[in-house]
Parts: structure tokens; C-alpha cells; sequence
């Protein structure tokens, strides 16, 4: 069985350790496509959260309580940037985080597309699935705010960092997402797949950047494998992060009910062939769309897999 996933960070690399276990135990092949909105460029360095947090979880080198980076890290670099005075100052980069950086930047500064530079890193970590950027080309997330008495738009960076996502937010724009093509091998990943899951990553700055690639959205759409989703949203509330912020932002309620429409039926012109909620949401009403619920709560890789089998049993290919 191929097996595609979408993903942001966090969330999306705690599900991708299920899926792999789950994968491991039918001989299933398994492709992540991994969003690049959050990347951003800090201190010359070219810093890309979510494959980073994807690839460290699978690695085993994440730090589960900071959520992102490296367990055991050490910050002398940031000391030392901070003793310099050197802009910008909320935004910490860990000592070995920084060797990861300053790898890719040199390979893409010499010319090599992400993907191969993501490909080349996880040499290092064999994250034991296939990691792939949406895209090579630059695509980011920007957030359109009112700060300071002006409106202006600063990176998605910017605005969870250094702002925590309080200040008065209209809307995100994906950067560069018109002109990006797929990076190389997404597509026929897509077209060989048997099933495409949705990880339970936040839908509009981890998913939603990925979709915004008008092909890989296209590639979805038309897609014969069937497209299960699995809510990132238990009960009204995120488990973590700035989920609920960007919601309110779209006018989407903070529910699995919410987050499920917003994908919509691929019935009608949306995604989801399957919604997969917690336990304390059954009865939750997706319209067109088979809802399932088990429990979502990601707390070992055991409890994850089985999350997997459920997606793929909603999904009819267990
Ligand atoms: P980020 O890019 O680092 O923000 O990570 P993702 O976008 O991949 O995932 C963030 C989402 O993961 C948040 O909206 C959380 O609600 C969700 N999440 C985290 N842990 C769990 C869990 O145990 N179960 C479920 N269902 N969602 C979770
Ligand atoms: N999150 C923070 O809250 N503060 C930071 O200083 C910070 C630095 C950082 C550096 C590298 C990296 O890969 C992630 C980093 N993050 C930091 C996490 C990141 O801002 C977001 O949590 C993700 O982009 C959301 O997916
Ligand atoms: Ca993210």
C-alpha cells in the first residue's frame, strides 16, 4: 500500500510516527508532503520549521516538551547574537538546530533544490518515510495585520513569535503559492497513492499552504485513492498551538465540525472523502462527508497507530 500524508510541524510529525509504525507493520510505503509557509529566512539562514519538526520527531532527536527544535539543545549562538545587539531578537535558533541551517543554506546557495537538501539531511536521520517539501519554489505565509496603528502584512513568523498571533488579524496570504510548482516527486506520489490522509495539522497556515499549489490541490481533487482527514480540534479548542487564532480569522468555528467543512466534501468540489473526530465528538455533522469518530488523542505511538488504521479503515483500504 502507498500512503500519502499532508503536514505541517508539530501535530502532523507526532501523527507521521503512527503512520510509520502502522506502515513498518503491513510493509506499507509512506510519503509526507510537508508544508513550507512557516519557512523563513533569520540571521542569513534558511529555516524550515515543519520539515525540521517532521524530521527530527522521526529521527528521535525532537524536543517533545518545546515542541520544536532539538532535545538537548544549547543556545550559546543566540547569546551571542543578543550580545551583539543583532535584529531580530525573538527569534531564538538552537546551537544544533543552527548545524541544520547552515547545512541547507550552503546547499541551496550552491544550488540545489530543497528537496535535495531535504533528501541529503535526512540521510543523517532516516525518518523511515519519504520527506518532501509542497514545493522547491519559495512559498510563504504572511499575515495581514494591524499593528503599531498601520496595517501591513509581516511574516506568519513574525506574527506567532514575536506577537503569539494578539493582534488584530485579517487575513493570511500564501506568497509566491500562483507561480510555485510541486516540488519533484509529489505529484507522482499523489497519482500512485492508495489512500491520502490529511495529518490533524492546523488547517490554514500547515494544510492549507500546501493546497494553495493550484496542482497539488488539482492532483487531490481528481485523485482516485480516497482523501481522509483526522481533526486537529478535540472538543473547541486546539490541543496546541495557534489553531483556534487562525480559524477566528477565517470566520471557522474551533471544531471538528468547523475544520471539516472548511475541507469540504470532494462531493462537492472539496477534499474529504472521510472526517475522522474524537470520541467526545461523535455526532459530529460534515456535509457529504462520512464522519468516524475514535480517539485522537496522539498520546503514544501505539494509540497513534491505531488512529491510522481507523483513518484507513474509514477510508476503505485496511
Ligand atoms: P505546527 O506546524 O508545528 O503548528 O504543527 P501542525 O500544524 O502539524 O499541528 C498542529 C496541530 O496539531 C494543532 O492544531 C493541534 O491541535 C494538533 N494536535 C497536536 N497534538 C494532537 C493530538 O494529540 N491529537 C490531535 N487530534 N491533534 C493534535
Ligand atoms: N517558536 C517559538 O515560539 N520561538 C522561537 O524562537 C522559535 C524558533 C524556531 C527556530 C527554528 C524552528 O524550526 C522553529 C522555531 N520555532 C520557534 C517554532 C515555530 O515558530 C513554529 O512553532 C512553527 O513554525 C509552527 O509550525
Ligand atoms: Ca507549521
Amino acid at each position: 500500500m502507498r500512503i500519502v500524508v499532508l503536514t505541517g510541524g508539530i501535530g502532523g510529525a507526532k501523527f507521521l510516527v503512527g503512520v510509520r509504525a502502522h506502515a513498518r507493520a503491513i510493509g506499507a510505503d509512506v510519503t509526507a508532503v510537508v508544508n513550507v509557509g512557516d519557512d523563513v529566512r533569520m540571521h542569513g539562514l534558511q529555516i524550515c520549521p515543519d520539515l525540521d519538526s517532521v524530521m527530527y520527531t522521526l529521527g528521535g532527536a525532537h524536543d517533545p516538551e518545546r515542541g520544536w527544535g532539538r532535545v538537548g539543545e544549547s543556545w550559546v549562538v543566540k547569546e551571542e547574537l543578543a550580545a551583539y545587539g543583532v535584529e531580530p531578537s525573538w527569534f531564538g535558533l538552537g546551537d544544533k538546530d543552527t548545524a541544520t541551517h547552515l547545512v541547507r543554506t550552503q546547499m541551496l546557495s550552491a544550488g540545489f533544490p530543497l528537496s535535495a537538501v531535504t533528501a541529503a539531511l535526512c540521510e543523517r536521520w532516516q525518518p523511515g518515510v519519504t520527506l518532501l517539501p509542497a514545493t522547491d519554489d519559495r512559498l510563504e505565509t504572511h499575515v495581514v495585520v494591524d499593528v503599531d496603528g498601520e496595517r501591513k502584512a509581516i511574516h506568519f513568523q513574525e506574527w506567532w513569535v514575536r506577537y503569539r498571533g494578539d493582534l488584530p488579524t485579517h487575513r493570511f496570504v500564501f506568497v509566491g503559492a500562483d507561480a510555485a510548482k510541486p516540488a519533484p516527486g509529489v505529484l507522482d506520489a499523489i497519482a500512485a497513492a492508495d489512500v491520502v490522509l490529511l495529518a490533524p495539522s492546523n488547517p490554514v497556515v500547515s494544510i492549507a499552504p500546501i493546497l494553495a499549489v493550484d496542482p497539488i490541490r488539482e492532483a487531490l481533487i481528481g485523485t482516485s485513492a480516497p482523501v481522509v482527514g483526522v481533526s486537529p480540534i478535540i472538543g473547541e479548542s486546539p490541543i496546541r498551538g495557534m489553531a483556534d487564532k487562525c480559524l477566528a480569522t477565517l470566520g471557522v468555528a474551533v471544531s471538528a465540525a468547523g475544520v471539516g467543512a472548511l475541507y469540504g466534501s470532494r462531493a462537492d468540489n472539496g477534499l474529504l472523502d472521510g472526517w475522522l473526530v474524537d470520541s467526545t465528538d461523535a455526532g459530529t455533522e460534515v456535509p457529504g462527508v462520512p464522519t468516524r469518530a475514535v480517539p485522537l488523542w496522539m498520546t503514544s505511538e501505539e494509540t497513534t497507530a491505531q488512529m491510522v488504521r481507523d483513518a484507513l479503515s474509514l477510508a476503505g483500504v485496511s
